[in-house]
């Protein structure tokens, strides 16, 4: 569906590291229309909430505490099959396993400070969209909508 969304975040490292800009111009560039983004300092709390999954993994203590270590910026990405073209625009989570090319590939060496999020289904989607952005999101025409699909 062209109106599929996505949670796309860039982590804390992404922020401190100036790639907001990067990463949104992909997205921009690619085609997907931006409908939700707001700069946030998350809590521990709010962040075992979006990696609630990962709770017992051993990386999870080190996860939060990064994630929670600066803002993060948190955007919802709508277009054409949003979520599996999103992850493949990030890279694969290890970014010595992501292909040059991909933000991931092109910016990250860690899997600790890979710079960016994004949901892996339409349903973990929804969920993270219902976290970050409870007031909703921001309904818009974008005019350039017929010369990206057909
Ligand atoms: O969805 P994605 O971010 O690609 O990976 P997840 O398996 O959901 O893990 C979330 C997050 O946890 C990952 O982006 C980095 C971190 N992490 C880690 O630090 N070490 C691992 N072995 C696996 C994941
Ligand atoms: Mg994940």
């Amino acid at each position: 569906s062209i109106k599929e969304q996505t949670y796309i975040m860039v982590k804390p490292d992404g922020v401190q590291r100036g790639l907001v800009g990067e990463i949104i111009a992909r997205f921009e560039k690619r085609g997907f229309k931006l409908v939700a983004m707001k700069l946030v300092h998350a809590t521990p709390e709010h962040l075992e909430k979006h990696y609630a999954d990962l709770k017992g993994k051993p990386f999870f203590p080190g996860l939060i505490k990064y994630m929670a270590s600066g803002p993060v910026v948190g955007m919802v990405w709508e277009g054409l099959d949003a979520v599996k073209t999103g992850r493949a625009m990030l890279g694969a989570t290890n970014p010595l396993a992501s292909s040059p090319g991909t933000i991931r590939g092109d910016y990250a060496l860690a899997v600790g400070r890979n710079i960016c999020h994004g949901s892996d289904a339409v349903e973990s989607a929804k969920k993270e969209i219902a976290l970050w952005f409870p007031e909703g999101i921001i309904q818009y025409t974008n005019t350039n909508e017929g010369w990206i699909f057909e």
